[in-house]
């Protein structure tokens, strides 16, 4: 599926959110138009008792052009047909904060040690992705591993977004 359409961009196969659950670190992320999160992106995803899955989230953000602060997110998900497709809808703990929903959908994850997130927001007339967002994750603040970076560099060229990255920088920044 290298057709760029966002309907045949494959997703990982009997995505499991148990094993997701936990904490991710974002190490690369190629930005949706009007960016948010800048960098020190880590994610808490969860598992409640209904088996409903959340996420907090907290990065490096710049308000009005000038204000810098780390911003403290929370997501909920709905699920779909697709197990590893999600309707996500996010918010900040502060009202200035962004808000809104997007798809959330797990491209490839081995659960222990990377996963290629992709939201696309807005298609375009010809099927593929107009505005999206995609975040690299790790299980390890310190980057991927490099077993792992052959794979992820597969997966960025199935999304459509190989080259597109920047990478994630954490320095401390949302450290509480
Ligand atoms: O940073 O430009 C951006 C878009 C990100 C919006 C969603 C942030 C909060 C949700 C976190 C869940 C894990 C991806």
């Amino acid at each position: 599926a290298q057709d760029c359409q966002v309907s045949n961009i494959p997703v990982k196969e009997n995505f499991d959110k148990h094993r997701f659950a936990g904490t991710w670190y974002a190490v690369a992320k190629k930005d949706p138009s009007g960016l948010f999160l800048l960098d020190n992106v880590v994610a808490n995803y969860y598992v409640d008792n209904e088996g409903r899955m959340t996420a907090s989230a907290s990065g490096r953000v710049i308000i009005l052009n000038n204000w810098e602060t780390c911003a403290n997110m929370f997501a909920s998900f709905d699920e779909t047909p697709d197990p590893a497709k999600f309707k996500l809808k996010y918010w900040g703990a502060a009202a200035y904060l962004q808000s809104g929903s997007d798809d959330h959908w797990v491209i490839d994850t081995d659960y222990d040690n990377y996963a290629v997130h992709y939201a696309c927001r807005e298609l375009d007339t010809d099927g593929t992705c107009l505005d999206g967002y995609s975040f690299i994750f790790s299980r390890h603040p310190t980057g991927l591993r490099s077993e792992d970076q052959l794979i992820v560099t597969q997966k960025k060229q199935e999304i459509c977004l190989l080259g597109k990255y920047r990478r994630v920088a954490h320095n401390g920044f949302c450290d509480a």
